[in-house]
């Protein structure tokens, strides 16, 4: 490439002398204009130019003589040295554009933002959270909030997103395989037999499904006579199981039922004698059984690792969390999930049947455990899918 450097007062000038010199592909790769000083003096003059141009031309390495110093060498170095110096420029240009976006960005945003929450935040509102969940909800919180403070539903919903729950149970016909099986367990006057008769409602009135019901609670005294307003009130057949063998004949008698309920009495979680009872009687129930344990909401994280260590022994499929409506705080409930492993499938926030039971969701068990869904000491008021 031959380059060289021309200068003037009119680029019209230089221009011609560049296309004479270098021909018609010669290529203009710089114009400087040149400041003009002088003060008064200066006034009137034109400016001066300086324009570098170039044009490809082909050497015969053959016959070129590398000692010789090549035509527009001189221009050529100052050709770089001018690259060299725009490019400088360019990335300085490019760092304080940089710094006034920042600057700019930073004014933008409140200072307390910045996607920081506060040690004092944390133990505010993961107070009832089990302590193994705490860090999994902070990465969903940053996940959700990303850089801006995160607001009470963000909370919220960064723990709803590690609530298993089964939204209730699909009640279906019996076709010919024998009925679905439910036990309800738990501890003591934790609503057990409500519960079982508010889901039986449901099958009755809601689903019109054919429905049995057995109690093993043989132990409390008017706890059959409990159940047998229930059934009478439905309209539902109800028999009493005493032992394995008497379980095992009820439910074949009621081997057409679409769905059968089995009521058992209530035991301290510290009853291990009684708790073994009634897995005892269960053994012989069949595969069709499926065993819930409900627990009250308002357990203490402390008596959830105590109720599952005793219940474990029935291997429960599923959670029903009651009482919800008397929890004022409810910090044992992520504990009894982490150690059952288990899902919710219902919440339960009253006396009345069938009225009072609702199909969990993760938001909705989040609203229970996280304070702000509600003012200190308020009950908690269900806002969920009602069953029926
Ligand atoms: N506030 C409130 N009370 C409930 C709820 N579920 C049941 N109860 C009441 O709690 C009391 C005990 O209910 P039960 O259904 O007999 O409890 P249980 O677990 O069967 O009791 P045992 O068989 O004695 O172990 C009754 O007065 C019920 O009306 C609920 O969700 N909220
Ligand atoms: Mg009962």
């Amino acid at each position: 490439m031959k380059v060289k450097k021309y200068t003037g007062n009119s680029l019209e000038k230089i221009r011609s002398v560049i296309v004479k010199e270098l021909g018609e592909d010669a290529v203009i790769v710089n114009i400087r204009k040149n400041s003009v000083t002088g003060g008064l003096l200066a006034m009137g003059r034109k400016a001066s130019f300086e324009v570098i141009a170039a044009v490809e031309e082909a050497t015969d390495a053959d016959s070129a003589d590398p000692a010789k110093t090549p035509v527009g060498a001189e221009a050529f170095d100052e050709f770089l040295k001018i690259q060299r110096d725009q490019y400088r420029g360019l990335r300085q240009s490019i760092k304080m554009l940089d710094d006034k976006l920042a600057e700019v960005d930073g004014r933008i945003r409140p200072p307390a933002a910045a996607g920081a929450v506060s040690g004092a935040a944390v133990e505010k509102e993961l107070a009832n959270v089990h302590d193994r969940w705490r860090p999994l909800v902070l990465d969903h919180l940053h996940r959700i909030a990303g850089d801006r403070q995160p607001v009470a539903a963000d909370w919220q919903e960064a723990l709803a997103g590690l609530i298993p729950t089964a939204g209730g149970i699909l009640f279906r016909k019996n076709s010919g395989g024998g009925p679905d099986v439910y036990v309800i367990t738990g501890p003591t006057g934790v609503g057990k037999t409500t519960t079982l008769a508010k889901l039986a409602a449901k099958c009755v009135l809601g689903e019109r499904l054919n429905v049995g019901l057995i109690t093993s609670d043989t132990f409390r005294v008017a706890a059959v006579d409990q159940l047998r307003e229930y059934s009478s009130l439905l309209g539902v057949e109800i028999t009493v199981a005493f032992s394995a063998e008497e379980l095992e004949l009820q439910l074949q008698h009621f081997h057409d039922k679409d769905v059968v309920f089995v009521d058992t009495p209530g035991r301290s979680p510290y009853d291990t004698e009684g708790i073994g009872q009634i897995h005892n009687m269960l053994r012989r129930s069949g595969e069709k059984t499926c065993t819930l344990l409900v627990f009250p909401a308002n357990i203490r994280r402390e008596d959830a690792e105590c109720l599952f260590s005793g219940y474990g022994i029935l291997k429960p499929s599923a959670l029903i969390v009651s009482k919800t409506d008397e929890a004022s705080r409810c910090d044992g409930i992520t504990a009894m999930l982490e150690l059952s492993q288990l899902p919710i499938l219902y919440l339960t926030d009253g006396q009345r049947v069938p009225e009072d039971i609702h199909c969990a969701s993760p938001g909705l068990v989040a609203s229970l455990i996280m304070p702000f869904a509600r003012t200190d000491g308020d009950a908690i008021k269900m806002g969920g899918e009602k069953t029926e």
